[in-house]
Order: structure tokens, then sequence, then C-alpha cells
């Protein structure tokens, strides 16, 4: 995922040293493909998930017998409520789910795992998404970190999948078979979130999600020649971000869209 997203970036990179910070004659048209979706995975609050993990279909965390709260996969199900499975301390210990809808590259972030917060510093695992319960798992994350962590398709060469695995991707010192019933050891997983379910995502959040792409294009803290420079620069890069959802939504919507995120960046003093 890191590498696409980097590969991205010098795509991007190039087109943002080439016309659009700090030349008033604005970009000079860049191909289509310039204009990828920003991957904008990393931690998150406030998501509102479209739906959750269904059943779970394949685990490997050895020690299943033992009966607790943090050992019992099932937890993972459902909304997040802080009642979580923990993966182990083993690197490769995983649980599989799959969610009740198809989960597809959208807007912004795809889906959510809900780790829980139990101040540890051993929540390090890696997110893969397939289509079919037991094979074709790609890789669209590597989290290290607690917390709720959002998840972005783009760049991952993934583009849609119902059956989400969870890995433990690293050991963690001390851990040992016999004590993984009596502790949370690994990645406590208590939910996994759809936010798109569609490649269309939500009308009403399209103004934020396509402004955060644009301002990678035009970083609000580049230098312009002057503020009409970087309006133009916004106008430009929300035409192109847009243009793929014309598919999705009527051009009255799309222009709505695309004035809202300019509308917003024209008010600031950037190149001011
Ligand atoms: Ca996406
Ligand atoms: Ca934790
Ligand atoms: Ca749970």
């Amino acid at each position: 995922m890191r590498i696409g997203a980097f590969a991205l970036a010098l795509v991007l990179g190039a087109f943002l040293n080439a016309g659009c910070s700090g030349d008033g004659s604005g970009p000079t048209g860049p191909t289509l493909a310039a204009f990828s979706l920003y991957n904008v995975s990393g931690p998150c609050t406030d998501v509102d998930p479209l739906g959750w993990a269904a059943e779970v279909t394949d685990v490997d965390r050895r020690n299943t017998e033992c009966d607790t709260t943090w050992t019992d996969p099932e937890s993972i199900l459902g909304p997040d409520d802080a009642e979580f499975v923990s993966l182990g301390g083993d690197s490769a210990n995983s649980v599989t789910v799959r969610m009740d809808e198809e989960i597809f590259d959208g807007p912004g972030s795809d889906l959510v795992v809900y780790e829980a917060v139990t101040s540890e510093d051993d929540a390090h695992y890696d997110v893969y998404l397939s289509n079919s319960p037991d094979s074709g798992f790609e890789l669209v994350a590597s989290v290290s970190t607690e917390g709720a962590y959002c998840i972005d398709l783009a760049g991952t060469g993934v583009t849609s999948g119902q059956y989400v695995k969870l890995v433990q991707n690293r050991h963690v010192d001390g851990f040992a078979v016999e004590n993984e019933c009596d502790s949370t050891w690994g990645a406590d997983i208590d939910a996994v979130g759809i936010l798109n379910n569609d490649v269309c995502g939500d009308l009403e959040t399209l103004c934020d999600e396509i402004g955060v792409q644009v301002d990678m294009v035009c970083p609000p803290d580049d230098y312009y020649r002057n503020h009409g420079a970087y309006v133009s620069c916004v106008a430009h890069a929300a035409t192109e971000f847009l243009r793929e959802f014309k598919q999705c939504y009527t051009e009255e919507e799309i222009e709505e869209v695309h004035g809202c995120i300019v509308s917003q960046r024209a008010r600031t003093d950037i190149g001011k």
C-alpha cells in the first residue's frame, strides 16, 4: 500500500512541480491518470460505517478452546462494542471475516478496523481483502497503532472485496502459546466496518473527500504567485478529480460539489 501511495505521490509530484503552485498561468493539462485518488488511510474518528463483519470464516490463533472475553473471534462481529478478540502475540495469527456487503474503493476510506485501545504496544497487524473466503487475499494496509484505523483501497491495486483477513504481523516479546488465554496479546480487534459499498460514495461527503484530494495537489501551505493562482489550481484539480464521478451523479450535482470545494478555498487568504 505504501509503495502504491508513494508511486502516486511521484506522479502527482510531477504535476505539482510542473504547473500548479506559484504559477499564475495555472496547470497545463495533466493526463487523467495523474488524478488517480490519493490513498488517505490512517487513524480516524467519527466515521459511520454502512455495514459490519457478519461471520467469522477462518481462525488461526491456535489456542481457541479457552473461553475468555479476548479469545472469542465472534467478538469481532457487528458494531464496535468494546468486546474484542486479541489476535495473539505470534506473527501470522489471524482471523478472517465475511462482511455483510462487498466493500468497494469509493471516495476516501473504504473500511475501518476498530482496535481496542488497551494502552499496549503490540497492535501490529496486516489487513487483507478478497472476494473469496479462502484465497486471493491481497494486502491493503499494515497498521501499527491502537484505536480505529480507516483504510483506503486507492492505489492498493484492490478495488473490492467481501472477506477481510486480519493478521498479527509481529511477534510480541514474552508471548507463548500457553498464555494466549489469559491476556490481550497482539492487536485487539473489536469490529470491522464498511465505509464504501459502491464506487460512488455519499454525495453529502463528496465535497470533503475530494477536497482532501485537492489539498494534496494544491497544498494550502505552498507558495502561490497570488490568490487567483491558488484558486485556479483548486478549480482545475477539482474538475479532474470529479471527472470519474460523472458516472455516479448528475452534472448539476457534480457542479454543486465543485462549487463547494472551490468556494471553501476561495474564502481563504492563501496566495494573498
Ligand atoms: Ca477509497
Ligand atoms: Ca490494543
Ligand atoms: Ca466487538
